[in-house]
Formats: C-alpha cells, structure tokens, sequence
C-alpha cells in the first residue's frame, strides 16, 4: 500500500457539474448508471489531461461519452481507477457498472443491512458504487432515482428533495431525487427497504417549515421520541448560538444495526448507527440518552461545519471534525452540565488521545500523510481537534469567536476548504495574529508545562514561570514551541480568588487570568500579593497539555476543598488519588491514606454539591489513565492497586456510602432530566462502593430486581459481575432472557461480560465468541465482544499473554469481512513497548505474524507496520 502526502495535493483537473444516478436495486446484483457533464479545470490550451475516475470492486458493463459507445481502446482500468486518457474540455460520460450488495461485508459503498440497503460513502465508499473522481473537493449537483421491488422495498430515499416517483413493471417502483445543494461525494447517500417512518417538523428561525422524518424498523416505533427531540433541540440551539438555519426542506434520519461508526451527516439524510437512535427508559441508560442527544447533534451541526463548508481532501479532517466536536460539546454542556460535560471530554482526551498521542500512530490534527483515511477518524482528529478549536475560543472570547465563525460560513459557503481557512477566519474577522497557532495543527504529541512558583514577601510579588517542551513522535523529532493559553486565578489561603495585576499594569482586571504561553519558558509576575497564594492553573483545563504543577499533597487537598473551578476542583482529587495509588504500586504499605479518605468523606456527605458532580469526584482515575502516567505499565498491578483504594475507601465510608445511597431513591417516575439523571449517577456510584463489601452484594441484586429502568438494572448488573459477586449469574441469565431480542440490549450483556476483570477473563470470551448470538458481520457486537475485553478490560486482557494471540487471531478473521473495524481493534497491541519484556515479546511477534498473512487490508496493514516501525 502507498502512502498518499498532502505535499502532493494539487486541484482536481476536471469539475463534475451535473450527475445523474440511477440505482436498479437488486440485493446481488444492483445496476449502476451514472451519467455526468464533465467540464477541464485547466486551461485546455496547454494540452489535453487524463480524467481519472477511481472505482473499487465495480463490475464495469459500460462506458459512453457524449451518448457514444466506448470501445476497452477509448479507457483504462485498473484495480482501482477508470482513465479517459484525451477527453474533450466539456463532456458527457455514462457509465454503467454492476455491485453485489449484499456480499459487501465491510459495510462501505452500498450494502445491506437488516434486509434494507444503505450506503457509507466518507471518506472513499462512493468509488465502491461507482466510478468518480472521488474526492471531498470535487461537488456535484446529485439527481438520483432509485428503482426497487415496491413490496420488499416500499421506501425509496435519496438527499435533497422528491421531484417524481411512479410505478413501472414488474411489480417496481422509482423514485426521483434531486438534491440542490452542491455536495462532495462522499455526502451522497441512499436508502431503501421497508421502515416505519416518524414524522415531525420544525420552524426554522426564518420561519421556514422543515420536515422531520425519522426512519426505523417496524416494532422501534416506541424508541424514537428522544432522538426527535434531540433534533429539535439541535436546530433551535445552532439558530440562536451560531445563528445557522437549515437549508432544506426535509431532514431525514435513518437507524441501521450494521454500522462501522456512529453515525454519518449525508446531505438531509443522515444515516445512524441504531445505537445512537433507539431509546426508551426500559432499554437504554442514562449515558445512552446523553450520547445520543449528542451525536445526533454532532451530525445536525455537519449541515454547517461540513457539509455547507467542507473539507478540501481529507489531511483536512479536523476542520470539520474538530469543530463540530467543540460545537457539539457546548450544546452538551447546555443541555446538561458544564462541570460534568468538561470532565468526561476530558476524561476521554486525557486517557485515550494522550495515549494515541505517545504511541506509533500518533499524528497531527492535520497530518502529513496517510495510508488508509478510514484510520485518521482518531481522537486526535476529533477530540484533541476539538480543544484546538476551543483553545481559539479562550483565546478571542465568545463573542469574538462568533465573529470568526459567521465569517467562515459566509466566506467558504459552498466551497472545500482548509484548516488554515478556518484559523484565517477567525483572524480575519477580529483583526488578530493567530500564525503561533499553527504548530497545533502540524505537531503530533502531548505538549507538557511546569510549573516553577516563587513569592517574594517582601516585594508582594508573586512570579510563575511556564516552561513548556513535547516529546519526539514519529517523523517529527523536534518541537516548536505552541501557544497555550493558560486561565489561572491565585487563590488566598483563605480560599478566595485574588484580584490578579501583572507587572506593568496600571489596575487590578478581574480574579481569572488566561495567561498565553508563546515560548518555550515565559514568567509572569503578579503585583500586590499580599501572602503566598496557590495557584489554580489551567482552568477548565484550557489547553490539551500535561501540566506539572509540584503541588504538595496538602496544597491538592486544599484545592479539593476551596477551588472555585469546577473541574480543576475535580482534577484536583484525580491528581492526589493518582498519587497514593501509583505509591501502592511502587511499593508504599497498604494503607489508605488519610488526605484521600479525608477529603473522599467529606464531599460524599456535601449535600449541597450537584450529585452528578460528587460521582465524579468520588470516581478514582480509570486504569488506563493510571497506566498513561506510569513509565512501564504493569496493568495488573494497577488494578490491584486501584481496588485495594476502592475497598478502603468502601470499608471507611460504609455507612455514609449506604445514608447516601439510600437518600437518594429516587421514588418518582423515571425523567431524562440533569438532576435525575445526576442522582441515579451518584446512586449507582455509591453502590459500586458497596457491593465490594461483605453482605453488600443482596443490595446490588435487590436493586437489580427492582430496576424499572435500565440505568439502574445495568449498573447493578455490573456492580455484580465486576466484583463476581453471589448470585450474578442469576441476573446475568435473567437479563439474557429478557433481552435477547433486543440487539442494542444484548450488547450490553456481552459487553458486561467482556469487561469483567476477575481471572478467567480469557476463557469467557473464547466462550462469549461461540454464542449462538454472537456474529464478526455486525460491528456493534465485534466491540461489545472484542473491543470490550481488550480495550475496556486491562486487568483482565494482560493477564493471560495468550490474550495477544486471540486478540491477533480475531484481526486477522474480521479483517477479511471488515477491515475498517479489524484496524481499530488493534489499539491494544500497538502500545507493545510500553510493557515488561515477557508482555512486549510476544505482542510483537503476534504484529509480526498478522503482517505475515496474504492479502492484509491496507487499514491493518499501516496500523501494524506503523507500530512496529
Ligand atoms: N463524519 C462521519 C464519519 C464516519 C465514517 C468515517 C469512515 C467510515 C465510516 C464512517 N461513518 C461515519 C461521522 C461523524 O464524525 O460525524
Ligand atoms: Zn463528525
């Protein structure tokens, strides 16, 4: 496989301007008939250019142009393009080719799903639907009619708007569709099978109606109400904070259970993963709501950040990615909490792009090259893009940022455009220099800051100094220094927030700070301070770095009990909890320490905290953010480790962990709602504690009998299963009975499984795997299996070094159905050289042998070579 470098990029030598799509549906053999007019993007003067058209997998039938047949002489064909060597500078081609749907295992281009077709075309699927210059920078106007048998196929949807639609022989029908907005390829989507339709509208703030219509199977009909909602919410929310309205006169959406993703922003009709739609109270949790409100979000506000505005090829991912993660995040944070919202994005950054940032693939927001695009939709891409983009929002303020992007919209509507367009923009728009900003887009890796603090009582003068560096990544051995803003406050041994005034200011201005790192060590020097203050640095964590503050354990507990940030309060307990755990690791007594159970007890019993807020902050850092901080990760001596905290703290705090447990019942009826959601958090994390403790385990199965929702039925489910406490097969068999119809449902149950940490993780799985409800063919149930286990499941997958040969087994089948989903799952392994030699050894010699094997998809192939690079 070739490696394709963003050097190279050049325009596109022809411009599409019209097509014509004629779908003939057939599940094993589906007719193509595409018809464009073709226009030179070059001076034709200069002599005559190929038209290249990429395609894959594409039975050819027919080539014409200008409405004559073309012989095998007037093109060439290869594997994966079609060359009309000398076209004229204005044409007409037709091309004709045939697909088999239903053989298309990995789920890119058209296929079948659930006996319905539907298509996945970003980044490069339309090729495998027929041939075109398929690239972002290419747009189109799309008019597609869709033909199929009406009985089996009774819907027939396409983007944009109907304009016709008929009967014809043989028992099939067509629909027309034509779509006005002018879209890249890979926006192009089709839909056909026999669904129950929602339908709904929505006002827009021009007073436009807009048609909502949600599509599912029939028997989901009862699970939609959430999602539509959520819709609503979205439009109204990017109205009146972006001032975006949409375009069309229908919004579609449509639930498939065969998805490689989440969830995809095609043109007015978006097409969703089921998981991220179907929603009632009975089967989907708390958390599932809230992504789900999210997502659905995410790819309402791609109408704008993407589709309207999009990428110029795809080293410019992050600019659509990027900013409508940071986009969806602040509608998250609306709807529900920004405390909680800020914590878990950071939660997510901090554990699993920090570590894609230190290992082999790490690349930048936007990289320099790529073998396969399908492995760049990364949290660098999306998460960290995401706090780059947030970073200019610190750095300008909402109203100026607002500024910045109205004129983004305005300036690049309709065209496909480039990460440094965006940051121009914003520039542009606020007469600001933002070019120190560019390192964030080039540079790979994790920057880090320390902290040096000195107070000269005397002179009241309180000096930091900010000295950041970032290690070596792959192909980019030295750094420029980027610029960070940091937000600080100092606060006074009292708790308050000082008035902050740097040397050289003649007043006071505020108590918070965002103080803008440009070198690589800068001080700053604070007047009139009249004690030595703490300093509350990074605020609301305002910039994706590693900071070093040599805060004392003392200074940390004070920060737990008087910051007035909110995160940093939490990240405060994550630090010191991080501390006396990796001191058990490296050997310290088993003893709790008294700061952490100190501190732990008193905000368990501040009832004046928002619920969700204290579950956080009880919460102990997960493992894998443990593993991140440490030198060599020996992951089993983590989790021994992080639960003999656990154990402590439930055995110190029993009977407060029980009061509160018991207060917070909730007897009212079940509400998707922040506060109840907030207190069946805190409810559930309380009984985690518990159900470790001898005699605990009847409350986790009382609850478990009790649940009239799946909140709670599940977090008893795992509280039991995780601790292997009694009775938990009983209710992992009664879930099963009850559920097993319901596919989204019974990934949990595998999913719960997967994840259990107890020896023997192994063997379940192999026997998970030989479940007659399992199947490689559907990625949702590979992840609840596979992707559990070795992804969410440390202590239970580095057990056994047997782990890495079924992990490499397992790549090795999936990635000849479906490569896409083989890749991601290699995560694991490619981080061989963080562990003890025994571990390292044989992951490597399993890389080693998956490298080996004929015909590897070119997804496995540059995750692996990569990694063993
Ligand atoms: N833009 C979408 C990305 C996506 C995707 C990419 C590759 C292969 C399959 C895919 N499905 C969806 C989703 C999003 O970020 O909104
Ligand atoms: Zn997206």
């Amino acid at each position: 496989p070739q490696a394709v470098y963003l050097k190279d990029y050049t325009a596109p030598d022809y411009r599409i301007e019209t097509i014509n799509l004629r779908f003939d549906l057939d599940p094993e053999a589906t007719t193509v008939t595409s018809r464009m007019e073709v226009r030179a993007n070059y001076d034709p003067a200069e002599g005559r250019r190929p038209f290249v058209l990429n395609g894959q997998e594409l039975e050819l039938v027919s080539v014409s142009m200008d409405h004559d047949p073309v012989g095998d002489e007037g093109y060439e064909i290869s594997d994966d393009t079609l060359v009309i060597p000398h076209p004229p500078a204005h044409f007409h081609l037709e091309v004709v080719t045939r697909i088999n749907p239903s053989a298309n295992t990995a789920l890119e281009g058209l296929y079948v799903s659930g006996g319905n077709f539907c298509t996945q075309c970003e980044a490069e699927g339309f090729r495998k639907i027929t041939y075109f210059p398929d690239r972002p920078d290419v747009m189109t106007r799309f008019t597609t009619t869709v033909v199929a048998d009406r009985k089996e196929y009774p819907v027939l949807l396409s983007n944009g708007d109907r304009i016709d639609s008929g009967e014809l022989e043989d028992g099939r029908h067509y629909v027309t569709w034509h779509d006005p907005s002018l879209k890249p390829s890979y926006l192009f989507a089709l839909v056909a099978g026999d669904l129950a339709c929602i339908a709904d509208h929505f006002t827009t703030m021009s007073g436009k109606e807009v048609k909502l219509e949600l599509y599912v199977q029939y028997g989901n009909e009862d699970k939609t109400e959430h999602a539509m909602r959520s819709l609503k919410k979205a439009m109204r929310w990017d109205e009146e904070v972006y001032g975006r309205e949409y375009d069309l006169n229908t919004y579609m959406i449509v639930a498939v259970d065969d998805f490689n993703m989440g969830a995809m922003e095609n043109k007015g009709l978006n097409i969703f993963n089921s998981r991220f739609i179907l929603a009632k109270p009975e089967t989907a949790t708390d958390m599932d709501f809230v992504n789900i409100e999210g997502v659905i979000a995410h790819e309402y506000f791609h109408n704008w950040s993407g589709n309207r505005v999009t990428c110029r090829d795809w080293f410019q991912l992050s600019l659509k990615e990027g900013f409508t993660v940071f986009r969806d995040s602040q509608f998250t944070a609306d709807m529900t909490s920004p405390a909680v919202k800020r914590i878990d994005d950071v939660s997510l950054l901090r554990t699993r792009q920090f570590a894609e940032d230190a290992g082999p693939m790490a690349h930048p927001i936007r990289p320099d090259s790529y073998v396969e695009i399908n492995n760049f939709y990364t949290l660098t891409i999306y998460e960290k893009g995401a706090e780059v983009v947030r970073m200019i929002h610190t750095l300008l303020g909402p109203e100026r940022f607002r500024k910045g992007s109205d004129l983004y919209f305005k300036r690049h509507d309709g065209q496909a455009v480039t990460t440094d367009d965006f940051v121009r923009a914003m520039e542009d728009a606020n007469g600001v220099d933002l070019s120190r900003f560019s390192h964030w887009y080039e540079q790979a890796g994790t920057p880090r800051v320390e902290v040096e603090r000195a107070y000269d009582a005397a002179a009241k003068q309180y000096r930091l100094t900010l000295r950041q560096s970032c290690p070596p990544t792959p192909g980019q051995p030295e750094k420029a220094p980027c610029q960070i803003p940091v937000k600080t406050a100092l606060l006074s041994r009292e708790g308050a927030a000082l008035p902050l005034r740097l040397a050289g200011e003649s007043q006071a201005g505020g108590s918070e700070r965002v103080l803008v790192l440009n070198e690589p060590d800068q001080t700053f020097i604070f007047e009139e301070i009249p004690a030595e203050p703490v300093p509350s640095l990074l605020r609301a964590f305002s910039a994706p770095v590693k900071l070093e503050g040599g805060y004392s354990d003392e200074e940390l507990a004070f920060l737990m009990g008087n910051e007035t940030d909110d995160f940093n309060r939490w990240d405060a307990g994550q630090q010191l909890a991080l501390r006396v755990i990796v001191r058990l690791i490296e050997g310290a007594p088993r003893e709790l320490d008294r700061g952490l159970s100190a501190a732990f007890g008193k905000i368990l019993a501040d009832d004046r905290l928002d619920p969700a807020l204290v579950a956080e902050a009880l919460a102990l850092p997960p493992e894998e953010y443990i593993a991140e901080c440490m030198d060599e990760v020996d992951p089993l001596a983590i989790h021994e480790a992080r639960q003999f905290v656990r154990i402590a703290l439930a055995e110190t705090h029993h009977e407060a962990l029980a009061a509160r447990y018991t207060a917070l019942a909730d007897p009212g009826p079940y509400r998707v709602e922040a506060d109840a959601m907030g207190r069946r958090r805190l409810r559930n994390a309380c009984l985690a504690y518990l159900v470790q403790l001898e005699g605990e385990s009847e409350r986790a199965f009382a609850q478990y009998e009790a649940a009239g929702n799946m909140t709670d039925s599940m977090a008893a489910l795992v509280a039991l299963v995780h601790n292997a406490a009694p009775r938990y097969d009983e209710a992992l068999q009664h879930f099963y009975q009850r559920w097993h119809e319901d596919p989204l449902v019974l990934d949990k149950w595998f999913a719960v499984q997967a994840a259990a940490p107890a020896p023997g993780a192994l063997e379940r799985v192999r026997k998970l795997l030989d479940h007659p409800d399992f199947t490689m063919r559907n990625p949702n149930r590979v992840r609840s299996v596979i992707g559990a286990f070795v992804m969410r499941n440390p202590a239970g997958f580095h057990r056994d070094l047997a782990a890495y040969t079924f992990l490499a087994d397992q790549i090795i089948s999936l990635d000849r159905l479906n490569p896409q989903v083989a890749a991601r799952m290699l995560d694991p392994l490619t981080r061989w050289k963080r562990y003890d030699e025994s571990r390292r050894n044989v992951m490597k010699e399993e890389l080693e042998r998956i490298l080996r094997v004929p015909r590897i998809s070119s997804d496995v192939y540059e995750v692996v070579s990569k990694s063993l690079a």
